[in-house]
């Protein structure tokens, strides 16, 4: 029925400009035809004149009232060390520009208006003229090369990679169809390595797992930055071209599929800064949900933004990521919360290349957690405080063989007691209250002995240390819950002389 209407309307407002036409073309007759031509030249010229006015002040007066939400002017200063001088570059290149602009406008309009037919105004059809053609070759070659020098100047100041020895951090953007992939190096500071080939639903990133490197990189869904940090971005892209945009901080760097790009920029302003920027301006008190007018407001919602400026397919919209600049030790708190994407997604699944042994970044990870332990049974004056549990010695089940991945942590406590050639130690075995009594003795006694035969055969004199076996006596937790008595079942040491 709709469709019918709209079809109607159109043949009629059709037929009804047929007629207009029909009546102007007789009323023309009527009048004369120079006549009418005359009057409608002039109409034309004035009009001419009346659009451009209204068009060049329309120009500036919009410019003006929008200047608030516009980057680069009003509260919207770049948020990076390199923006300043892209913007500057803009301005430079907008005054020239702009001063083109409007006097070619001026003249367009005028020249329309002043120039309209009139009776015995004739053509002047010029073909060539050398000086003209001079003219308006040399001043435009003489401004693009002043825009360009200019232009080159910073160019070069935005685009300088990292000098040696330079302090930085790299981080890793992957576009793809339609999301970006951050990942950040992890404690080593370093991103591993990836291969194409290895990419699947599990691995987005096609990261090699057998590379060390790796194994403590993690993807964060947000990009935080510290401020003052200098960050070197790699770009990649995973299918199509994409664009890694950072409007605020100028940053913008095609993302080409098979090459990586890189930019190098740092942050200067916090999220927080720059929302107090924003604080201050009128634009920005409205509320930031029209439907809530006593909600937050448009400066408190404001956020940084991550954007494809790409149009990379029909999803192109959903690659915006939130981005937040905060300062060093809120960003220490945040990378503290990040897991390594290895143990979070890749650990025990099939791809994982350490299936049955323990991964180069779990020994590092115990390690720590285990010098930490004796750094405090060192420092402590309790006996309780001098016992440090050997979380990762296990044994096969009711026996006494050392399980082959304990071996990680016996060779911590070897290099603890190398190290520190005054401790000595009492190991000690412990069981849960199940079973026999007397089994459980001897069971822990044997095990404490099976630690002392290792640490023994691995270099530490058996003088140093002695064994004893606890059975239940000293359970650690309640007897009643199997959580409990998986913590009774332990093996520790005892510092007792250092
Ligand atoms: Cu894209």
């Amino acid at each position: 029925m709709t469709g019918l209407i709209v079809i109607l309307c159109f043949i009629l407002i059709t037929v009804i400009a047929m007629q207009i036409g029909k009546v102007t073309e007789l009323a023309a007759k009527i009048r004369g035809e120079e006549e009418s031509q005359l009057r409608s030249n002039k109409a034309n010229g004035v009009l001419w004149l009346v659009f451009g006015f209204v068009f060049l002040v329309g120009t500036a007066w919009s410019a003006y009232a929008y200047r608030n939400w516009m980057l680069g002017y009003g509260p919207h200063e770049p948020a990076s060390a390199h923006g300043a001088s892209l913007d500057n570059l803009f301005n430079i290149t907008l005054i020239f520009t702009g001063i083109v602009f409007v006097v070619t406008h001026i003249l367009l309009f005028w020249y329309s208006y002043k120039y309209s037919g009139k009776p015995g105004r004739k053509v002047y059809y010029q073909v060539h003229d050398t000086k003209l053609e001079i003219i308006w070759t040399a001043i435009p070659a003489v401004v693009m090369a002043l825009l360009v020098m200019g232009g080159l100047d910073a160019w070069n100041e935005v685009m300088a990679d990292i000098e040696p020895g330079e302090d930085f951090m790299e981080i890793e953007a992957t576009g793809m169809q339609f999301a970006w992939i951050l990942r950040y190096p992890g404690a080593d500071g370093k991103l591993g390595t990836r291969n194409y080939k290895k990419i699947n639903s599990a691995n987005p990133l096609g990261q090699v797992w057998s590379d060390e490197k790796n194994l403590d990189d993690f993807h964060p869904g947000e990009l935080v930055l510290p401020k003052g940090k200098k960050v070197r971005v790699r770009i990649m892209a995973r299918d199509v071209l994409h664009n890694f945009d950072l409007p605020h901080f100028r940053v913008k760097m095609d993302a080409v599929p098979g090459i990586p790009t890189y930019f190098v920029f740092t942050p200067t302003t916090t999220t927080e800064e720059y929302r107090s920027r924003l604080k201050e301006v009128p634009e920005y008190q409205e509320p930031s949900d029209p439907a809530d007018p006593d909600g937050p407001k448009l400066w408190e919602t404001f956020d940084f933004e991550l954007a494809c400026a790409e149009l990379c397919g029909k999803g192109h919209f959903s690659m915006r990521k939130l981005v937040r600049i905060v300062e060093q030790d809120e960003y220490d708190k945040w990378l503290e919360g990040q897991q390594s994407y290895y143990l979070s997604s890749i650990r025990g699944s099939d791809e994982d290349p350490y299936l049955d042994d323990v991964s180069p970044l779990e020994v590092s990870m115990r390690k720590t957690e285990f010098d930490e332990k004796v750094k405090n049974a060192l420092a402590s004056d309790s006996i309780q405080g001098k016992t440090v549990v050997m979380d990762y010695v296990n044994f096969e089940t009711g026996s006494a063989n050392l399980t082959e991945l304990s071996k990680y942590e016996l060779a911590n406590v070897v290099e603890f007691m190398n190290k520190n050639s005054a401790v000595t130690i009492e190991l000690a075995g412990h069981t849960d209250s199940m079973g026999d009594l007397k089994a459980n003795q001897s069971l822990s006694q044997s095990r404490a002995e099976a630690v002392y035969s290792y640490l023994s055969a691995n270099g530490v004199p058996t003088g140093r240390m002695n064994a004893v076996g606890y059975g239940p006596s000293k359970p650690l937790d309640t007897n009643e819950t199997d959580e409990g008595r998986a913590k009774n079942r332990r093996t520790e040491f005892q510092i007792l002389t250092q």
